[in-house]
C-alpha cells in the first residue's frame, strides 16, 4: 500500500515536471544512441524549436522504413522555393554511427545558435537546411540488433544468392557500374547494385534533391579516417573546376582544425565509382563533399569508437557546416551576370523558348578598346561589387577565357587563366584590370565568338557552382572578334542536334539598338515537302523568326541585318543579341542553342538603308 502510493507521487511528480524540463533538455552525446533513442530526439527537434525545425518523411527504405529528413528554416512549415537549399545527409554506411550522430549534433547546435548568432539566423533565413541523418534505416537497424551485425556497411537488399546488401555509395547514376573501386560481385562490401540508382534509399535521396528548386550544396557523412573528400571519387583525375572545389576543401579543413586541432587530410588511397559526391558534381555541378569523420585510424574498430569521440567529432565539424550555409546564403562579394541581377541566385532561368536574363553579358566585364582585334592585346576590365558594408581583404580573383561551344563554366578543364588577384574590395565595390590577348582564328563550331569568365573567392563566400547564372561569384560575357559593320548581313549558323526533325527559331533582341535602328531576319526559304512555314512575330524589343525545319544534324545560315537610319553617324555602334531554339516535331522541350552571342554592329561609311 505504502509502496504503491509513492510510486504515485512519484510519477505525479514526474508528470508535473517532465513537460519544462525535456522542452530544454539538449540532446545527450554522451553515448552511441539507439535507433529508437535516435528517432525520439529527431521527432522532438520540433518541439523544442517551432517554427524552425519540421521533420518530413521523403520516402521509404527497401524494408519499408521511413526515410527522414530535418528541414531547419524560418518559416520551416512553407516551401520558401525562391531560397537557396542545403543538403546534409549520413548513413550511406550503416556502422559508419559517428555520422548518423554528427549530423543530429549539428542540427541541435544550429537550431540553438539561431536565436544568438545573427549571421547563422541570416544565412538560415535566407536558406532552407535539409539534414537527412539516417539514409540507410534497414543497415542501421541491422547494426544495432544483437542478431545482427554491428560492422555491416550496405543495405539490406537480398541479393537472391544467399548474400546480402548492396553499398549505397556505389549505386549513384555518374560512372554507376565502373570497376573501379566499385564490384559487380554481390557479396562484396562495394556491390553496386543490378543497376544505378536500384536501391530505393540512393533513388529516394536523389528524387528529394531533384525537387528542390536551387540546391547549392551537399555533404555526405561517413567515417572514419578524418578525411574532407571532394570530387572525382571514380579517378584520380581532377573534375572540371577542381581549384573551386579545392578552395572549399581547404577553408574547411582549417574550420575543422581550429576547433580540437584534428587537420582532416584531402586524399584517400582509392577510387570509388557511383559514388554520391561524383553524382552531384557530375551531373549537377552542385558542390558536394565527403567528411570522413573520426577516428584518424583503426580496423573495424574505428567505426565504433568510444563515445566520448561524439562531441568533440560534433563540435569540430560544426564551423565547417555553418561556413557552407554562409556560401550559400550570403552574397558578401559578387559580380552581375547583367544589368538587371541583383545577387539572388540563380540570375536567370529556362523559360522554355530561351533566357529570362542574357546571364552571359555581364556589365561588370569589359574590354578597352571595346572592339575586339584578334592577337591584339586589351585590358579587361572588372568590377567587383561588395554587399557587406565593410571592406572585404584577400579578395581573391581570377578571370579566365574559353571556348564557349565547348564549356561554359568557369573554370572549366578547358579554360585558359587570363590573369589572377587577390584585392581589396571596398564597400562600393572595385574596378580591377588586366591584359588580354584576344584569341585569334576561331572556336570549335568555326565562329569568332570566346567567352570570359570571372570567378571571386573570398574565405567567408566561396562559389560552389562553376555555372555564372547559379553563382553571384562567377560572371561570364561573350565576346565576338568580328565586327560588322551596318551595311553587311550576319549569317547566324545553326544545327540541329535532336535526333528529331525540329523547327528553327531564331529570336534577336534589340534591347539596345538606338531609336530608328532595326534589324531584319528575312522569312526563311519555303520548303515545301516539310510543311508551312509561320513567318515571323515582333514582341516588343524581340523579333522572332520560325519556321524553318531542320532534319537532325542538318545545319542552316540564319541572315540576320541591322539597318540604321540616314542620320546614322559613322562610327555609331550598338549590340545585337541573337539566340536560336530548336522546337522538337514530337512532343518534347525546346531546346537553347548554345548560349546565344552579341554581335557589336557599326554604322561606317557607306551605308545605305
Ligand atoms: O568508400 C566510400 O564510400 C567512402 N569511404 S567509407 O570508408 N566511409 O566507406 C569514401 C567515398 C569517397 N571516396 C573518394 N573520394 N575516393
Ligand atoms: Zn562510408
Amino acid at each position: 500500500m505504502i509502496e504503491s502510493t509513492m510510486r504515485f507521487l512519484i510519477n505525479l511528480g514526474v508528470c508535473l515536471i517532465t513537460p519544462a524540463t525535456a522542452l530544454a533538455q539538449d540532446i545527450n552525446f554522451g553515448a552511441f544512441h539507439t535507433p529508437a533513442q535516435f528517432e525520439s530526439e529527431l521527432m522532438r527537434l520540433p518541439t523544442r524549436f517551432p517554427g524552425l525545425a519540421q521533420v518530413i518523411t521523403i520516402g521509404t527504405s527497401l524494408l519499408g522504413a521511413p526515410i527522414k529528413a530535418v528541414k531547419i528554416s524560418d518559416n520551416v512549415a512553407a516551401d520558401e522555393p525562391a531560397e537557396g537549399d542545403v543538403l546534409f545527409v549520413a548513413l550511406h554506411h550503416a556502422r559508419e554511427w559517428i555520422s548518423t550522430e554528427t549530423a543530429l549534433f549539428i542540427a541541435e547546435q544550429l537550431l540553438k545558435r539561431y536565436s544568438t548568432d545573427a549571421q547563422l539566423k541570416a544565412d538560415i533565413d535566407n536558406l532552407q537546411l535539409w539534414i537527412i541523418p539516417v539514409m540507410n534505416p534497414d543497415g542501421y537497424a541491422y547494426t544495432a540488433n544483437a542478431a545482427g551485425d554491428r560492422y555491416w556497411r550496405k543495405n539490406r537488399r537480398n541479393n537472391g544468392d544467399g548474400t546480402f546488401g548492396v553499398d549505397l555509395n556505389r549505386n549513384w547514376g555518374y560512372q554507376w557500374g565502373l570497376l573501379s573501386g566499385s564490384s559487380a560481385s554481390t557479396v562484396d562490401e562495394t556491390y553496386h547494385g543490378t543497376g544505378a540508382f536500384s536501391e530505393p534509399e540512393a533513388a529516394v535521396i536523389r528524387d528529394f534533391a531533384n525537387s528542390r528548386n536551387n540546391l547549392k550544396v551537399l555533404v555526405s557523412f561517413h567515417s572514419f579516417s578524418e578525411l574532407y573528400l571532394r570530387p572525382w571519387s571514380y579517378t584520380t583525375a581532377d573534375p572540371p573546376g577542381e581549384s573551386t572545389l579545392a578552395s572549399i576543401v581547404q577553408r574547411n579543413i582549417a574550420a575543422i582544425a581550429a576547433v580540437h586541432g584534428h587537420t582532416y587530410s584531402q586524399t584517400i588511397w582509392y577510387t570509388s565509382a557511383g559514388e554520391a559526391t561524383d553524382y552531384f558534381w557530375g551531373e549537377k555541378r552542385i558542390a558536394a563533399f565527403t567528411p570522413e569523420l573520426r577516428p584518424a585510424g583503426g580496423g573495424l574498430g574505428g567505426f565504433a569508437p568510444p563515445a566520448s569521440e561524439i562531441v568533440p567529432t560534433g563540435e569540430e565539424n560544426v564551423p565547417a557546416a555553418v561556413a557552407l550555409l554562409h556560401d550559400a546564403g550570403s552574397r558578401e562579394v559578387w559580380i552581375r551576370d547583367h544589368a538587371g541581377d541583383t545577387g539572388a541566385e540563380p540570375s536567370a532561368v529556362w523559360t522554355g523558348s530561351g533566357w529570362s536574363a542574357a546571364f552571359w553579358e555581364s556589365p561588370d566585364i569589359w574590354t578597352v578598346p571595346a572592339t575586339l582585334t584578334e592577337g591584339t592585346s586589351v585590358t579587361l576590365n572588372i568590377r567587383v561589387l561588395n554587399n557587406t558594408g565593410a571592406a572585404m581583404t584577400n579578395v581573391n580573383v581570377a578571370a579566365y577565357w574559353t571556348d564557349p561551344r565547348i564549356a561554359l563554366e568557369f573554370p572549366s578543364l578547358t579554360t585558359t587563366v587570363i590573369g589572377q588577384q587577390t584585392i581589396t574590395v571596398p564597400p562600393a565595390g572595385t574596378t580591377i584590370t588586366m591584359p588580354w590577348t584576344v584569341p585569334t582564328g576561331t572556336n570549335s563550331w568555326g565562329e569568332r565568338h570566346w567567352c570570359v569568365g570571372v570567378v571571386v573567392t573570398h574565405s567567408r563566400d566561396m562559389p560552389l557552382t562553376t555555372q555564372a547564372e547559379r553563382s553571384s561569384n562567377v560572371a561570364i560575357k561573350n565576346f565576338s572578334t568580328t565586327v560588322v559593320t551596318a551595311s553587311q548581313t550576319l549569317l547566324v549558323e545553326a544545327t540541329n542536334f535532336l535526333n528529331v526533325d525540329a523547327e528553327l527559331r531564331v529570336v534577336v533582341d534589340s534591347l539596345r539598338l538606338l531609336p530608328g535602328w532595326r534589324v531584319v531576319v528575312p522569312r526563311p526559304a519555303p520548303r515545301e515537302a516539310r510543311g508551312p512555314l509561320s513567318g515571323i512575330e515582333r514582341k516588343g524589343r524581340l523579333l522572332a523568326a520560325t519556321g524553318q525545319l531542320l532534319r537532325p544534324g542538318e545545319s542552316a545560315l540564319v541572315p540576320v541585318r541591322v539597318e540604321v537610319p540616314r542620320g546614322a553617324v559613322a562610327g555609331q555602334s550598338a549590340d545585337v543579341r541573337i539566340q536560336g531554339a530548336l522546337l522538337p516535331l514530337v512532343p518534347g522541350r525546346r531546346q537553347v542553342l548554345g548560349n546565344g552571342f552579341t554581335y557589336r554592329v557599326v554604322v561606317d561609311s557607306t551605308r545605305r538603308r
